[in-house]
């Protein structure tokens, strides 16, 4: 072990083995994840292994299924297998109690997508164990959604170019991308991105325990999130893994104390590579700032390191990125008093006291009556965000424009149409305990399903010198969200509002 193989793009930084020091601050640090209720119960994990088992039989009697239908012989049918693999948390051995399993469905050339979305969604609905069962076949990545025995599973698929997908597969060699659909090279790429930053860490059991720490503070400070314009759990996955490859010998605890000092003085926007990209067999891009403008303006890029290798963190804005730099500095110095003993992993855990930071907050509410049209609605919104953020950080006198990491959802239960109309633009009726034992209240109680987003925005003063009245002129910015997301091809004014609202601290 004292001489890795060189995983990375560099050689390491320190191949120092752990002191005693640091395996016991790393102890400290697995005890304190513990505390936080981080890790599931062996009776979880044992169920997760027999769902997964139960996904794969399911699978290739789906396979059987469709050849037989598309006139197969019964010993080819049988043949045909049908294989199923896992990205995510899950795949990286970082998930907690209750996450999802990423679940990725391979099936040979004779099986179309759409099967899927038909034949393997009506089996799914014959089992006893299948509940919330529902198909988003037009998303990007389309997905099948359920609950598998009480686990939520996201069930995503790939038709390969072969006549067979035996047990044997697997996903490496980058030729099982050519000739096929999009969204299955999409769907591909969720497990291949994860497989190969399995293959490029020096060591799996460090790199868990080092990413479940940056994950939990990422979320204890509001800064994971993907569409908000901060990192999703890929791209902490791979910052995480690139500081492991720095210190192939290091134990968790070095790892995390280093991944805040040279993330907060990385030379951004020169980009986190977990390894060399790679040409391939595709007529896709792959990401190239030399040749492709839109990759130049990437202010913190995080390359996957999968071909087609894409920037993760495409979303980052100049106020989402000067706010992880904040953080990753604050980071480096509560784990610099850790390291001394003049300060505990707790501290590194505190939350965020966003809704205490600013002055000024815009409150942004979509809101609707049913909780169908809501998910679809608060999805639209929240995606359409970053895009407010962009136009609210050209505002002369904005600093910083710092968007709250999630939506907070509410329900209202309204008496009136007066109820439900100022229930959508923030005037809630108090809160009410309603008793539905009579008819007679249900039918009166219109609920009113919000998701509210909060924006904070740091004023800058004025640099003229001037001493006039400063006045924000948010109403541009806000106009041109509001026909942003109204311009949605499934809005319905009449069954959905959004209301942006400026408000003090
Ligand atoms: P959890 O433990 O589940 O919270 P995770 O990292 O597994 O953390 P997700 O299950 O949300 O997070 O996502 C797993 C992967 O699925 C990450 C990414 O490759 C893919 N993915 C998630 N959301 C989307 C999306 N909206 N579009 C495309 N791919 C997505
Ligand atoms: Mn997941
Ligand atoms: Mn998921």
């Amino acid at each position: 072990q004292d001489q890795p193989r060189q995983c990375g793009v560099t050689a390491p930084i320190s191949i120092a083995q752990a002191t005693e020091d640091e395996l016991k601050l790393t102890e400290d640090l697995v005890k304190t994840l513990h505390d936080y209720g981080l890790f599931e119960s062996k009776t979880e994990a044992d169920k997760r292994v027999i769902v997964l088992r139960q996904l794969n039989e399911l699978v290739k009697e789906f396979v059987y299924k469709v050849s037989l239908l598309k006139g197969l012989p019964e010993a080819v049918a049988r043949n045909s297998g049908g294989k199923i693999f896992t990205f995510g948390s899950y795949r990286l051995g970082v998930h907690g109690t209750g996450a999802d399993i990423d679940t990725l469905c391979v099936f040979p050339k004779h099986v179309e997508r759409d099967h899927f979305f038909t034949i393997m969604y009506e089996m799914l609905k014959e089992r006893s164990e299948v509940t919330g069962l529902t198909a988003v076949a037009d998303a990007y990545v389309p997905v099948i959604k359920m609950h598998f025995s009480g686990i939520p599973i996201d069930f995503v698929c790939a038709r390969l170019n072969v006549d067979q997908v035996s047990d044997k597969l697997e996903l490496v060699d980058n030729n099982i991308l050519k000739g096929l659909d999009e969204r299955c090279v999409r769907s591909l790429n969720g497990s291949r991105v994860t497989d190969e930053i399995l293959r490029l860490v020096p060591n799996i059991p460090v790199f868990r325990t080092a990413l479940r720490t940056i994950k939990l503070w990422a979320k204890r400070r509001a800064i994971y999130a993907n569409v908000m314009g901060f990192l999703g759990g890929v791209a902490w996955a791979m910052l995480v893994a690139r500081i492991c490859q720095l210190y192939p010998n290091g134990c968790a605890a070095t790892v995390v104390c280093r991944f805040f000092r040279i993330m907060y003085k990385w030379d951004w926007p020169e980009p986190v590579l977990l390894k060399h990209m790679e040409e391939g067999p595709l007529q896709v891009r792959v990401w190239n700032p030399k040749l492709y403008p839109a990759d130049k303006i990437h202010r913190m890029p995080i390359i996957t390191p999968a071909y087609p290798s894409m920037c993760a963190t495409h979303n980052v804005t100049v106020s989402t990125k000067a706010i992880m730099l904040k953080e990753f500095k604050r980071g480096m110095e509560i784990v610099e008093n850790i390291v001394v003993r003049s300060g505990r992993w707790e501290d590194l855990f505190e939350p965020t006291n966003f809704f205490h930071t600013y002055k000024h907050y815009l409150q942004v509410i979509a809101s609707s009556y049913s909780p169908a049209s809501q998910l679809q609605w608060s999805g639209l919104v929240e995606s359409r965000l970053r895009q407010f953020v962009l136009k609210l950080e050209l505002v002369e006198m904005l600093g910083l424009v710092h968007p709250y990491n999630k939506g907070i959802n509410k329900v209202h239960y309204c008496l009136s149409e007066k109820e439900r109309r100022d229930a959508t633009h923030g005037l809630y009726p108090e809160d009410r305990t309603i008793t539905m034992k009579e008819e007679e209240d249900k039918k009166m109680v219109q609920p009113v399903y919000t998701t509210t987003f909060y924006i904070g925005l740091s004023v800058e003063p004025k640099t003229d010198g001037s001493t006039g009245p400063r006045r924000l002129d948010l109403v541009w910015p806000t106009q041109e969200f509001l026909k942003l997301v109204k311009s949605w091809d499934k809005y319905d004014e009449l069954k959905m509002n959004i209301s942006v609202k400026n408000i003090k601290r």
